[in-house]
């Protein structure tokens, strides 16, 4: 499974957990995972975070993606509040570093069970501009973190293919970008990516369910083509 859902609920929803929770339960094990962060935090609050991935698949991947930016100790306390709330992932910048931030969040994710993952570029224009310089260096930051995994953009997938080829096979690649934010999906996967994050094209969608198996569908046309 190459999919991740993006839980992230338009204001506009009145029960951000409710629709959430539908969510999760229509799409289920057609993703391999979901992924929440702040505009769900904020509206459910930590309680309705560890109520939702309790009706996650067992089996799925549970990223909260609060985008840690902090030093050390702060990204540890937050990481430990969503592994008790039933998540196995969390992404951080890169652009922390390692020495007083990264490293002691990979502490506290290896004696927590949970999965560090790393942002090393952006799928928003302008992160060709100011954080792609950096990718080396955002690369080599989660190398010596230990991470899991790495986020980079399905909107630039030469972004991606520079991370595979530098990282090498035993980390995990999640790129967000497909759909709304205009790359196709199979597009990550093609230049090296594990898992394309897609949010508003399915969750946005009258049939969640059906646009997760057509998305699987074009994933795998993509990929049979690369
Ligand atoms: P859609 O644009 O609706 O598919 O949502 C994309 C999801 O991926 C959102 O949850 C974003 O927070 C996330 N995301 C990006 O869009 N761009 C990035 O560069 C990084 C992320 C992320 O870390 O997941």
């Amino acid at each position: 499974m190459t999919l991740i859902v993006a839980l992230d609920p338009p204001q506009s929803v009145d029960d951000a957990l409710e629709w959430s929770s539908k969510l999760v339960e229509e799409v289920g094990t057609a993703a391999a995972g979901f992924k929440i962060g702040l505009p769900l935090l904020l509206r459910a609050g930590l309680p309705g975070l560890k109520t939702l991935a309790d009706k996650m698949p067992p089996e799925s991947l549970k990223i909260a993606d609060l985008k840690l930016a902090d030093v050390g100790h702060i990204m540890s306390t937050t990481a430990e509040a969503v592994a008790a709330a039933g998540y196995d992932a969390v992404i951080a910048h890169g652009f922390v570093g390692v020495e007083g931030a990264l490293d002691e969040l990979a502490d506290t994710c290896r004696s927590m069970g949970l999965k560090l993952i790393v942002l090393v570029s952006m799928s928003h224009p302008a992160a060709s501009r100011i954080m792609d310089p950096m990718l080396d260096a955002l690369l080599e930051e989660a190398v010596k973190a230990d991470a899991w995994g790495v986020v980079a953009p399905a909107t630039r997938p030469e972004i991606v293919a520079k991370a595979r080829k530098r990282l090498g096979p035993s980390y995990t690649i999640l790129s967000p970008g497909v759909g709304a934010q205009g790359a196709e999906p199979g597009t990550a996967l093609c230049a090296g990516a594990d898992y394309e994050i897609v949010g508003r094209l399915i969750t946005r969608s009258a049939s969640p369910r059906e646009t997760a198996f057509l998305l699987l569908e074009k994933q795998r046309e993509a990929v049979s083509r690369c």
